[in-house]
């Protein structure tokens, strides 16, 4: 793309145009050196949406929730902003056309915009390009931002590191809801959703949580809240209880830690990109790493060995 028609992109991105904005979220989604160019003019100076993570195991009811909250939101006259991250089919999309299915109603909605990541080929890694697509809205002067995404399996995003309020959702069937809980969720949860309530053991799963929460030391103890998301109970509460969150991390300051860590992250991360950028598109250094794992192959020289050179290398050329 020239340099001009992104310039105009831009533009019409302040102008509060939705389709520029869709388009720049590509670009940032695919194209590192573009999405450089476009967050290094439109980053939120002064963060403005409040980053709300969803997350639980899929089938959990995760997209539906989303769905009935959005609603809730608009209709306090919030805009919001969704972003669906789904790393466990990055080739099918079969979940994420699904996720668009269960949210057609929110389509129509202006004051909604949602977004389904392409999980495959994002350059930076899903949580950098999660992140950016936030800065976007954020940029955009979305009051919500939700995010979701699955909470357990390997290729887990850190919504905690990303959101300000993160909501566990869990369902009475999980099984061995304890083990899921120690894998994790317990300590990114500001607040748990026990979803599909309308099944048995909800009230069982609801207790057992709170008396795990019990037995630690929160200052703020998370709620934990039952829905059924189908039908729309429980959501207001999950609402006013995102709302309170809010307002105690704001009351206690307590926000702008995390805009700080925020930041330092932001800045570690896109200075180990660019060098990382810088190393790997060098031809000597190239080279020299396609030696090196010959050599390692033939028990000539180990990785650690390699590295060093490698980073020698690199300084030298400077
Ligand atoms: N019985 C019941 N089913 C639900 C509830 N919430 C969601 N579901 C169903 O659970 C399935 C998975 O929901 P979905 O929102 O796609 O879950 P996700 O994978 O976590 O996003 C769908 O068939 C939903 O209709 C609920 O509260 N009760
Ligand atoms: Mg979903």
């Amino acid at each position: 793309m020239s340099k001009r028609t992104l310039r105009q992109l831009i533009k019409s991105f302040k102008r509060h145009d939705i389709r520029a904005l869709s388009e720049l979220m590509t670009f940032v989604e695919n194209d590192a050196q573009e999405s450089y160019k476009i967050l290094s003019e439109l980053y939120p100076k002064t963060p403005h949406a409040w980053r709300i993570g969803i997350t639980g195991p899929p089938g959990a009811g995760k997209s539906t929730l989303v769905e009935k909250l959005a609603r809730e939101f608009v209709n306090n006259n919030y805009s919001v902003g969704i972003i669906c991250v789904d790393p466990t089919s990055p080739f099918s999309g079969g979940a994420i056309l699904g996720d668009r299915i269960r949210m057609t109603s929110l389509f129509l909605e202006p004051k909604v915009f949602i977004r389904s990541m392409a999980t495959r080929g994002s350059l930076g890694g899903v949580a950098s390009s999660t992140k950016a697509l936030c800065d976007l809205l954020d940029a955009f002067k979305k009051d919500i931002i939700i995010i979701e995404t699955i909470g357990v399996g390997q290729v887990e995003l850190d919504i905690a590191n990303i959101a300000y309020t993160t909501v566990v959702v869990l369902v009475p069937e999980a099984g061995d809801e304890v083990q899921t809980l120690k894998a994790g969720l317990m300590e990114i949860a500001d607040i748990f959703v026990v979803n599909k309530s309308d099944r048995v053991g909800a009230d069982k799963l609801a207790k057992e949580i709170n008396a795990m929460l019990e037995m630690q030391n929160f200052v703020r103890q998370p709620r934990v809240i039952k829905t059924i998301a189908t039908d729309g109970v429980g959501v207001s509460e999950l609402y006013s209880e995102i709302l309170a969150h809010k307002k105690y991390l704001e009351d206690t300051k307590e926000i702008h830690v995390r805009h700080r860590e925020r930041i330092q992250n932001d800045i570690k991360e896109l200075v180990l990109r660019h060098i990382s950028d810088k190393i790997w598109h060098n031809k000597k250094i190239s080279k020299l790493f396609e030696t090196s794992v010959e050599k390692i192959l033939s028990g000539k020289e180990t990785p650690y060995k390699a590295s060093t050179r490698i980073i020698k290398l690199f300084n030298n050329q400077k």
